[in-house]
């Protein structure tokens, strides 16, 4: 494979062009473009060995799940029980939600062919016979091209019966969500999938036991799905050469907000922003940054003194924060902070599925409150309830959104509260008119 030679670009970003490489390549979504640049190379080497044989591969490469937890993929394709009896699914967790991530949507428009191939290797190696795309319904454009490139794999012989002669057969269906982030949980989009109202169930049992129809089932990220045959053909020493050591390989980072040019750039896994921010062409208007989170808003903000943290797993973990989606939201200092928390609160009780007590209460009560604060109603004790609700909510939700929810509330508290006293005590006046919750 000839992808992976670091290019610098202005003292930015170590850009590897692994994953998006075929993106720019004309009418790059079709069969005939991916063929063209190593497409379904990977396949035949992969079904000529032992599926056992790319489970240990993917060990070896060190790829962690795409989707926010970095879980490590060659360690969950290894917990499908084997010899049970019952199928085993490959379900594609493409329901991308997370404010500020908008990496697998460009994916999915660029290169589908890169995650049918990746589908089909999976599916191989964890012997499963049936896989789901499940694509957020919001992206009707996502959904056509992922479906007209699984039509042309199929019509070319790489699903279906007895692929490329190896015995392997597989079926993969595209299925459209319907517009709730609760559904990029794992087991809420299972749930979903299998018909039902979207929301998360107890783990455990995690999927890898008991997932689609509770049979073991593998789910994965779009990102981590589209790595697997560039791994095949290039080796995991390859892979491992990018990125750090507990976090190899190339990642796809968004930057979005007040950056001169916003959008996906791949680089290394241990970039940091400020060498992201340099190949992004840097602030906005020169305005100096603020805030941003390092992995979507579920994620503790960050300031400018984590500028030169590298964007690892570990390495954002020990700053205080996680890599999560690595959506790098981008503020800078004309934001106020309580209004982007407020605007971060309304969706998360909008999202909220109702399920659990704590979320479904706790994050209607911040919004109320948040509301109160950017309008300039608040009172300095309506602070101490935000935090004592927002700490209350953290580790006590049935599941991650919970979490989410309290985050930017207790994050920003730690690097801005004085914003928040501000606005209570009247020193600054209110970020919006009260007349804009009408009805709100
Ligand atoms: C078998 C065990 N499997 C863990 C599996 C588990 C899952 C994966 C990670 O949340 C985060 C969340 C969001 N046996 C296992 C096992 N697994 N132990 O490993 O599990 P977990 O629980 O650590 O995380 P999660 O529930 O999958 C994901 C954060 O990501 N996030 C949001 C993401 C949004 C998107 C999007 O829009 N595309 O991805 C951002 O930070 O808050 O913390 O598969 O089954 N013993
Ligand atoms: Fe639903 Fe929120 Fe509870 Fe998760 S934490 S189960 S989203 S109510």
């Amino acid at each position: 494979l000839s992808a992976g030679q670091p290019a610098q670009e202005g003292g930015g970003a170590a850009l590897t062009p692994v994953l998006t490489r075929r993106w720019s390549a004309p009418s790059s979504w079709t069969l005939a473009s991916y063929r063209s640049l190593d497409g379904y190379q990977a396949l035949p080497q992969a079904l000529a060995v032992e599926p056992g044989r790319l489970v240990e591969l993917m060990k070896a490469s060190g790829l962690r799940g795409r989707g926010g937890a970095g879980f490590p993929t060659g360690m969950k394709w290894s917990f499908l029980p084997q010899g049970d009896g019952k199928p085993h699914y490959l379900v594609v967790n493409a329901d991308e939600g997370e404010p500020g991530t908008c990496k697998d949507v460009p994916y999915m428009m660029a290169d589908p062919h890169a995650l049918v191939e990746g589908c089909i290797i999976t599916c191989y190696a964890i012997r499963a016979p049936f896989c789901a795309i499940y694509i957020r319904g919001e992206a009707l454009h996502a959904i056509r091209r992922v479906t007209a490139a699984v039509r042309e794999a199929r019509e070319a012989g790489f699903l279906g019966r007895d692929i490329l002669g190896s015995g392997f057969d597989l079926e993969i269906v595209v299925h459209a969500g319907a517009g709730a982030y609760i559904c990029g949980e794992e087991t809420a989009l299972l749930d979903s999938l299998e018909g039902r109202r979207g929301q998360p169930r107890l783990k455990p049992p995690f999927p890898a036991v008991a997932g689609l129809y509770a049979s073991p089932t593998v789910v994965n990220n779009v990102e981590t799905i589209a790595s697997v045959p560039a791994i095949v053909l290039g080796g995991s020493d390859w892979y491992r050469s990018m990125g750090t050591e507990k976090s190899p390989g190339p990642k796809i980072y968004s930057l979005s907000g007040h950056v001169t040019r916003p959008g996906q750039y791949e680089a290394p896994m241990g970039t940091t922003l400020r060498q992201l921010l340099v190949s992004a062409g840097g602030m906005l208007d020169g305005i100096p940054l603020k805030f941003f989170t390092p992995g979507g808003s579920s994620t503790p903000i960050f300031t400018p003194e984590h500028l030169d943290v590298p964007l690892s797993f570990d390495d954002v973990a020990a700053a205080g924060s996680m890599l999560g989606t690595t959506a790098l939201m981008c503020f800078n200092e004309t934001v106020s902070v309580p209004w982007a928390v407020w605007k971060w609160l309304e969706f998360y009780k909008h999202e909220s599925c109702g399920k659990c007590t704590p979320c479904r209460e706790g994050t209607g009560w911040l919004v109320q409150i948040l509301r109160r604060v950017v309008s300039g109603a608040g009172t300095p004790e309506d602070l101490d309830t935000l935090t004592d609700a927002a700490a209350n909510i953290a580790g006590r939700s049935f599941c991650a959104l919970g979490d989410a929810a309290a985050t930017p509330i207790l994050s920003s508290f730690k690097y801005f509260r004085g914003e928040y006293e501000d606005l209570v005590s009247g020193r600054t006046p209110p970020v919006i008119d009260a007349r804009q919750l009408v009805g709100a």
